[in-house]
C-alpha cells in the first residue's frame, strides 16, 4: 500500500482499537489512546477535562471520527511547525 493511504488506514485502525466497537471515544478511552500513543499522562484532572471538551466539537460527549481525524491533523501541523 502506498505510504501515504497506509497513514490514513492506520489513523482509522487506531481509532476503531480505542473506540472499542462503537465509533466514539469516551473521555475514558481518549485518555487510553493519548497515553499509549503519545506518551501524554491525560489523567482524570481539569488538563484532560479541557482537551476533551475542545475535541468534541458537537458537543455530544462522546470523540467521533471526523473529531478525532481533526485532532490528528491540528496534532501533525504543530508537531511539523
Ligand atoms: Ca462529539
Amino acid at each position: 500500500m502506498p505510504k501515504l493511504a497506509q497513514g490514513m488506514a492506520t489513523i482509522k485502525q487506531v481509532f476503531d482499537e480505542y473506540a472499542k466497537g462503537d465509533n466514539q471515544l469516551s473521555k475514558a478511552e481518549l485518555s487510553e489512546l493519548l497515553r499509549k500513543e503519545f506518551g501524554m499522562e491525560p489523567g482524570q484532572n481539569a488538563a484532560a477535562d479541557k482537551m476533551f471538551n475542545a475535541l468534541d466539537q458537537d458537543k455530544s460527549n462522546s470523540i467521533d471520527f471526523k473529531e478525532f481525524v481533526t485532532f490528528v491533523a491540528s496534532l501533525t501541523l504543530i508537531l511539523n511547525e
